[in-house]
Formats: structure tokens, sequence, C-alpha cells
């Protein structure tokens, strides 16, 4: 058994946490402040968002020093104090490893594009342009060319994601020296894993050919799990991740189920587990900028496609939200029924076999941000996105799309009670505060047994307590409803029936078993009809 089989995460964003000094800005002991919550709620791992040096301009993806803290933070004394008390807690930390990109105020990069001669230019991917254009047709993924003109060298470099985070060039064993180092730094001070941030745009096929079909898409093979992916991860393996009892969950973004078990397969072992996206597109085309309207099937197939597909080989992970999505209760549900819809959501994805990601605010069911001026908004992917939809839609259109995809949907401070900026900070909040903090903030949550974090806790807790929610095979039922969610778990004689209505109607169905032999273990109302009520979800436990 490998502990990571029964870890449950909590991500937490640091930025949007909590502030313990005022300036509005979360920090490290601001986190340590909330420990005894995190414990409380359940969970015995904790996914932290970067804290390294930054120039924040991917909000710390961008990173400019591997081996500290962003003063914004705290120090790397005040990390270590975090480490020490989560771990006395039981909670592992796992953190993010951003090492696709640097920042472009890392010193490598700004000794890099000086010179041809600098002994860092070939960190990066430099390249001439051609006739007088960029040197192929890759995109960023925050829209635009990923190439940005370097005049001292008359060059170009690329940057899969901003101009200000320029690729690292994997090809240069120097790089991956690099890499080894930074994560034996943290590893060696008692970290427990790594998120590998885009981990599958490692390796840029050689030659860097032009994508064909559509952009991003169709550089599978080019960029996007690139020909040395396997090499690399092989060589990290071999030299780092073997050598210490550490997890690795790798973001991959548009991966495959093949290309995924090609990674993680039990013997392969290249990554223990992957964030895959397929059931992201349940309401969009591919990208959150194109949005369609949400069907419970194209949630349900993605999901378990991933199901079956790693059963009995591999480890998944189970996430409907993190800092990149907009919040689950407005993509998934109706408003009017939050509540229902928050702990319904939560009964259908945790209770799936895998690693239960909760994000920060999911589990008390935070909403979306609802700005309404552009200023209000400061992620870098959402200020790019609107400049380009400026160009063909009106600033309404441009708007609403925003307030439907927009990162800093999920970024808004974190809800803990009804004071000043939902108790997040004393001074002016970095990002706007959601103004339902009135309704939606942790203190009332503790208080109300029928609230959402409470019904987490008992979540959390019957995962805990019975082990087919870790080990049991996953079978579904009623795959084709757009309607019903229905899926049983097995294991040693027992099984398990997770059971939700994804209408805001009540709704008949046939349960397939006869009930009476089985014990209703969860339920998110407190009626127990035949019938299932609007975004109803049940949980039953019974022996076979
Ligand atoms: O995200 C990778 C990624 O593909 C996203 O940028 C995605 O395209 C976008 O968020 C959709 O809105 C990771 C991090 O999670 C993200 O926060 C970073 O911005 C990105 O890598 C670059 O490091
Ligand atoms: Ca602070």
């Amino acid at each position: 058994m490998r502990w990571y089989k029964e870890a449950i995460v909590y991500q937490i964003y640091p930025r949007s946490f909590y502030d313990s000094n005022g300036d509005g800005i979360g920090d490290i002991r601001g986190i340590i402040q909330k420990l005894d919550y995190l414990k409380d709620l359940g969970v015995n791992a904790v996914w932290l968002s970067p804290i390294y040096d930054s120039p924040l301009d991917d909000m710390g993806y961008d990173i400019s020093n591997y081996y500290d803290v962003h003063k914004d933070y705290g120090t790397l004394e005040d990390f270590k104090e975090m480490l020490d008390e989560m771990h006395k807690r039981g909670i592992r930390l796992i953190m993010d490893l951003v090492v696709n990109h640097t920042s472009d105020e890392h010193p490598w990069f700004l000794d890099a594009k000086k010179s041809v001669n600098s002994p860092y230019h070939d960190y990066y991917i430099f390249r001439k342009g051609k006739n007088g254009r960029a040197p192929n047709n890759w995109r960023s993924f925050f829209g635009g060319s990923a190439w940005e003109y370097n005049e001292a060298t008359d060059e170009y470099y690329l940057h899969l994601f901003s101009r200000r985070q320029p690729d690292l060039n994997w090809e240069n064993p120097k790089v991956r020296a690099e890499v080894k180092k930074i994560l034996k730094f943290w590893l060696d001070l008692g970290v427990d894993g790594f998120r590998c941030d885009v981990i599958n745009l490692l390796s840029k096929k050689e030659g860097l050919p032009n994508t064909r079909g559509l952009p991003i898409l169709g550089a599978k093979g080019i960029y996007i799990d690139g020909p040395k992916m396997h090499d690399y991860l092989q060589e990290l393996k071999r030299d780092v991740f073997s050598k210490y009892d550490m997890f690795t969950v790798g973001e991959c973004v548009l991966i495959d189920l093949k290309t995924a078990l090609g990674y993680i397969k039990e013997g392969i072992d290249e990554l223990n587990t992957v964030f895959h996206f397929e059931h992201m597109n349940a309401d969009c085309f591919y990208s959150k900028w194109i949005p369609r309207k949400f069907k419970l099937r194209r949630l349900k197939k993605p999901l378990s496609k991933w199901q079956y597909g790693l059963q009995g080989k591999a480890w998944n992970t189970l996430f409907l939200e993190n800092h990149d999505q907009p919040r689950s209760v407005n993509r998934y549900g109706k408003l009017e029924n939050r509540v229902e819809v928050a702990k319904m959501l939560a009964t259908y994805i945790f209770s799936q076999r895998g690693i239960p990601f909760i994000y920060q605010g999911q589990e008390i069911g935070m909403t979306n941000a609802h700005y309404t001026k552009i200023e209000q908004y400061k992620d870098v992917e959402t200020l790019n996105m609107y400049k380009t939809l400026r160009k063909f839609l009106s600033e309404k259109r441009a708007m609403r799309l925003v307030q439907k995809a927009s990162r800093d949907n999920s970024r808004t401070p974190m809800q803990w009670n009804r004071g000043k900026n939902a108790g997040f900070s004393t001074g002016e909040p970095w990002l706007e505060v959601n103004p339902n903090y009135l309704e939606i903030n942790v203190e009332d949550s503790l208080g109300d047994e029928n609230s959402i974090l409470n019904y987490y806790k008992k979540l959390l807790s019957l995962r805990k307590k019975h082990s087919i929610f870790v080990y049991g095979d996953y079978r579904e039922h009623y795959p084709r409803s757009n309607k019903l969610a229905y899926y049983e778990r097995n294991y040693k004689g027992k099984k398990l029936l997770v059971i939700c209505n994804f209408t805001a109607k009540e709704l008949e169905f046939d349960p397939i078993y006869n009930l009476s032999r089985f014990k209703l273990i969860l339920n998110n109302y407190s009626q127990d009809k035949k019938q299932l009520m609007p975004y109803q979800a049940k949980i039953y436990l019974g022996d076979f």
C-alpha cells in the first residue's frame, strides 16, 4: 500500500486563503492558523499552489527563485514551521513544481537573453525568426503567438504561457540537473510530494515543426506529450523520485487515457497519478472560453472512461475545481439550489475511485466572482483573453464570457466569517471579496448542522471508515441518462451505491437492487422517498 491511495487532498491557493498580517495577501502564517480547520475537515494532505519568489505575472506560476519563499507569503523559516505543524497533525504537504518555464525575471533568463554566448542561453528555447516573423505557428495557452522577439540576440524565445514565462530547454542536461537539485532541496526539507505543473509539455519535438489543424489541440506529439517525455520522467524517477517516500501528480493538459497510462501504469510509475481534464468539457468545447450548455452525460462519460480505464492498472485523481476553473456550483446545477447541488457534486465526485482534491472554498459552496468591470480582474489569462475577445465581440459579450470563464472566479478570498472582508484580511484584499460572504462563510457553516461543510465532514469520515471508498471497483448504471448519475463500488463482499439526481425536479428511477437490503449512510436531504428530490444524493452500503 502506498499512502497516496488513501490521501484526501485540500488545495490551498495561498494568496487568497488567510492573511495573518493585514496586508491584504494570504500568507504562510495564515495557513498555520487554519491547520486545525483543515484537520477538522478531515483532509490528510495539502497541495499548496506556488509560494516561491516571483514577480507574480501568473500569480506565482512564474518563478524567479526556486529556493526561497516570496516575501508576500513569509520566509523559509515560516515555511518550515508550517510543514512541521502540518506533519504534527498528520497532514502531508504537496508542493507545486513549475519547471516547464521560469519567470522572465529568473537570473537564468536575465542572463540568457543578453547574448547567445551566455552560459544560460541554452537553458531556454531561442530561435531565429522566419522572414521577419516567429519561427513557427505555435500558440500560447493564454492566447496569441507562443514566441516573443528578443532584440539583444535578434531571436525569438518560446513561451507556451505568458510572454513573461519563457519555456525551459529540457534537451539541455544542465536544466535537468537544476530541476533535480530543486526537487532534492524541498524533499530534504521534508516535503511529501509534488503537483507537477503542465508536466506533459516538457518535451518539444525536434526541429519545432508547425502544428497542424486546430491551434494547441494540434500540438499533440509536438509540444504536448512530446517524444522525450518518458526519457525525462524516467530520469527524474531514477535520480530523485525513487529515492524518497514521495508522491507525484502530473498536471497533464489535453491528455488521453492511453497516454496517461504510459506515465502512471503500476510498474511504470513515472508519475503516481495525473490530473486529466476531459470531464472539464461538460459545459464547453475544449476551452472554457467556448461555452456550451452543461449536459450530465458529458460529465459522466469521460469520468467513467477514466474510472474503468485505470481500474487495476493505475491510480486516479478526483476533482471538479481548482485555481484555474470556475466554481462547480455555477457550472453543474442551479444556483437557487446551491446547498443541495454542492453536496450532491461532492457525493458524486468524491465517492469514485481515486484521490479526492478539494479546492479551498468548495467545502462551503463558494460561487463565481461576478465582477462587473474588467478592472476588477487580476488574472493574466483573463486579461489576455479579454483583449483577444474584444477584437470581435462587444464589451458586454466579452464581459459575459469573462464572468463565466475567468480563473479569478475561484481565486476570490476565502470566506471565513461575516466580518470585514469575510474575515480574510483586516486590510484591503488583493482581489475583491465576493459580497455573498454574509451568506456563505466558514463560521456560519460550522454552526449549521445541515451546512455543506458539515456534509463534507461526514462524507470524508465515511471515506476513511470504509475502505470500499478507496479500494472498491467502479461500475456505472444508466450511463446514458442526462438526469441521473448512479454507480456502484464493490469490495470484499460489500457494495456501495452512489445515486445522484442532477436535475432541479423530482426524479423517478429504478434502483436495480432491493434497497431494503442496504443501509443509507449518507443523504443530502432528511427525506428518503422512492423518488429522488431535486439534486438529491444518497449513498447506500450493503453486504453481498
Ligand atoms: O495550468 C495549465 C493550463 O493548461 C492552464 O493554463 C489552462 O490552460 C488555463 O488555466 C485554462 O484556464 C497550469 C496552472 O495550473 C496555471 O495556473 C498556470 O497558469 C499554468 O499552468 C502555467 O504555469
Ligand atoms: Ca499577508
